[in-house]
């Protein structure tokens, strides 16, 4: 059977603006990436994510496009792109680019128009409704808080926008709408990039009489998620599209089900190649709210992935598997330890997670394992659902020290710091201003002193990569949770033919032993990595030291 190219690869995801920066404004850009490649082809990565580098007023940092045909000049040039796209090509890796698509920013061509009069020809590009008793058309929510309806004022219509009020959701309902998305990514897919991230995708259908949540807390997401026609219009954008290139498509799902995702990623169906859920990243959502400082939940994240590594494998779907990306705080300051044990944390919870059947993503200085900064004014904070969260708790009356402890833990700022490259002024980022401050730590954590160090983060995931690309069983094998109920314990293994994968993992700081004699298939254990340089090479009562994981391999 002919496998795709990307069941094998590992992605990088590259947040452009917090990259590197080569003219001194202070936010990076295309140039700088060029400049990066070779070490990103050192760690071994296959595939470069950019999040979205197109014409944009920046109000949500590129996720409100005003042209999808060009590049922001914050970042460079369509020439710089093409050289970017050429050299990544010409270093044996891929590239691919995040399209948004559900909204688009108030400011491009198509919005402006619709907003001109109730009979433009471009007013059913978006999602207009008349006042229902002189109030918005209904409760649904705007993910960056507040209600999701805009006012406006000349036509005497509200219009939609689920983000920020410039980010106006698309009707997907109109043909020409979807024509003209086809149109964009077939310009993408000519210049030969290899693939899309597509932003919030399942909540492009909405369901049409526009109701509220049945349930009277509910935001509205019951309405639009995994929406009535999701289904055929992800169809219709691989017929279109992306079967006429070899191309990776990853679908961001928010608050998608487990049953959608399979049915979006089986290959029969040609809808996407995998997708991204966010189940795991809300075990420290008390009750689902974001906006509080909680411990996380270790049960419920086992359980969580372990379903889905289950539930993926068994309907023939395919996972994208992540820690990080730009709106998740840093995984060592969340799951890990920022203190002593900040490396080896980070390598267990790397292991962890590679090792599970789907495709691996890292994002931006994952590897090096840098932390949340930990800023304390808001003052630091740039993210516009971060400052919208600062007012709405405000106003709940909290004050201003535990507002900064919720923001510390949970702003999307925390994975948008620049990228420590060096020692240097500014971590090396920029020889100018940084847009948003560098975390302090930046003097021990960072590039430079992760290659020089050969027991670095760097190197455990440059080793997990080429792992990998040596055992199959990696790619194909299933899954099997053990000792799921453990409170201290992430072990499970993975099955292929005659081989097994056994990866064990304290998440902790105190010591603990487990015995893994649990069937006579674990005999002969090979240890095949360890963020120890000295684990056991015996499953017997075997005695995890703070935050090790190890890795056996039997046949
Ligand atoms: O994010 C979608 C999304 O719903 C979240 O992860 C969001 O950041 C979270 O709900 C906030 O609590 C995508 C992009 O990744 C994000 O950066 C954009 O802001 C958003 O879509 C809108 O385009």
């Amino acid at each position: 059977m002919h496998e795709p190219w990307w069941k094998k690869s590992v992605v990088y995801q590259i947040y452009p603006k917090s990259f590197m920066d080569t003219t001194g404004k202070g936010t990076g850009d295309l140039q700088g990436i060029r400049k990066k490649l070779d070490y990103l082809q050192k760690l071994g990565v296959d595939v470069l994510w950019l999040t979205p580098v197109y014409q944009s007023p920046q109000k949500d940092n590129g996720y409100d496009i005003s042209d999808y045909y060009s590049i922001d000049p914050l970042y460079g040039t369509m020439d710089d792109f093409d050289e970017l796209l050429h050299d990544t090509h010409q270093r044996g890796m891929k590239l691919i680019m995040d399209l948004v698509v559900n909204h688009t920013s108030t400011d491009h061509e198509w919005f402006k128009k619709s907003r001109t009069s109730k009979d433009n020809p471009y007013r059913d590009f978006y999602i207009w409704k008349d006042p229902i008793d002189g109030r918005e058309p209904n409760q649904w929510q705007s993910k960056f808080g507040g209600n999701a309806w805009e006012w406006d004022e000349a036509t005497g219509q509200y219009y939609l926008h689920l983000f920020d009020k410039t980010q106006a959701d698309l009707n997907w309902e109109n043909p020409e709408v979807r024509e003209k998305v086809f149109e964009l990514m077939r310009f993408w897919a000519e210049k030969g990039i290899d693939g899309f991230r597509l932003d919030v995708i399942n909540l492009i259908s909405k369901k049409q009489d526009f109701q509220d949540d049945p349930d009277p807390k509910g935001d509205g997401r019951s309405q639009y998620t995994d929406g009535p026609r999701i289904h055929e219009y992800l169809h219709m954008m691989n017929q279109e599209v992306f079967s006429e290139y070899d191309m990776l498509t990853v679908g961001e799902m928010s608050s998608t089900t487990l049953d959608n995702c399979v049915r979006y990623t089986q290959p029969e169906r040609q809808e996407l190649s995998m997708t991204f859920n966010f189940h795991h990243m809300k075990v420290d959502y008390p009750n689902g709210e974001k906006w509080t400082y909680a411990p996380f939940d270790f049960l419920e994240l086992k359980q969580i992935l372990s379903d889905w590594q289950i539930g993926m494998h068994e309907g023939g779907g395919w996972n994208a598997l992540f820690w990080c990306n730009h709106d998740q705080p840093r995984v060592v300051s969340r799951f890990g330890s920022e203190g002593e044990y900040r490396e080896l944390s980070a390598k267990m919870l790397a292991t962890t997670l590679h090792f599970l059947k789907g495709t691996p993503y890292i994002y931006q200085g994952e590897e090096i394992g840098m932390t949340n900064p930990n800023f304390s004014s808001i003052e630091d904070y740039r993210d516009v659902e971060s400052l919208n969260a600062y007012h709405i708790l405000q106003e709940k009356g909290l004050s201003e020290p535990e507002i900064m402890k919720i923001l510390m833990q949970k702003s999307r700022d925390n994975a948008r710091t620049p990228m420590q490259w060096s020692a240097d002024e500014h971590a090396g980022f920029t020889a100018g201003n940084p847009w948003i401050n560098v975390a302090d730590n930046y003097k021990k954590i960072n590039v430079e002193e992760a290659l020089a160090d050969e027991d670095s983060v760097f190197y455990h995931y440059k080793k997990l990569i080429e792992l990998r690309k040596q055992y199959d069983i990696i790619t194909y094998g299933d899954y099997e949770p053990l000792f799921l109920e453990h409170p201290q314990v992430f072990a499970y293994s993975r099955n292929w033919q005659d081989e097994r994968i056994l990866v064990v993992s304290n998440f902790f700081e105190e010591e603990v032993t487990v015995d893994l004699q649990v069937d006579k298939q674990f005999a002969n254990p090979k240890l095949l990595l360890s963020n120890y340089n000295d684990s056991s090479e015996r499953l017997e009562q075997l005695k995890l030291r703070p935050y090790e994981s190890v890795v056996y391999y039997i046949k």
